[in-house]
């Protein structure tokens, strides 16, 4: 199968990290290096185009999203987290393609570091593990 990762540049010390858990769990599971292919955008407000942008080019079995907005630093924290979960889901439902929400939302950046992976894990892993599962689910249901 073959993956998109959209990865926003805001909190990139976060943002890399999850990341990187993401792109190892999908090669963990049988994805070769060429089939994961990144591309970066500036915040996470652009994801959802970043993610279109993909979606167009009908390579890819599922799309993931990466992003970090954090509660108490962000004035626009509802504007960006709004916009960017209904922009996702509409394109999931366009595309009739799994677009992953990886974006963390905490209120602080040790709580973001807690979940990119600190004491909470790494949610990458876990958003990679929903595209596979998700990608797969298509698969069979098509088939
Ligand atoms: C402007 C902004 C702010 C204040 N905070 C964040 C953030 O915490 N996380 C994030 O991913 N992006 C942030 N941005 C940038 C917006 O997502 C977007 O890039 C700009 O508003 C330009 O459209």
């Amino acid at each position: 199968m073959r993956f998109a990762i959209v990865v926003s540049e805001w909190n990139t010390e976060v943002t890399e990290a999850l990341y990187n858990g993401a792109r190892e769990t999908l090669l963990k599971f049988g994805a070769s290096a060429t089939d994961v292919v990144r591309r970066n955008v500036p915040g996470s407000f652009e994801l959802t185009l970043g993610a279109q942008l993909m979606a167009e080019r009908h390579e890819f079995d599922a799309i993931i999203c990466i992003g970090v907005v954090i509660q108490g630093e962000t004035k626009h924290f509802d504007f960006i987290c709004d916009a960017v979960s209904k922009g996702i889901t509409d394109l999931n439902m366009k595309y009739n393609l799994p677009v992953i929400f990886g974006v963390l939302t905490p209120n602080t950046m040790q709580q973001a570091l807690d979940r990119a992976g600190g004491v909470h894990g790494n949610k990458g892993d876990e958003a990679a593990i929903t595209a596979i599962k998700m990608a797969a689910l298509k698969k069979e249901l098509e088939a």
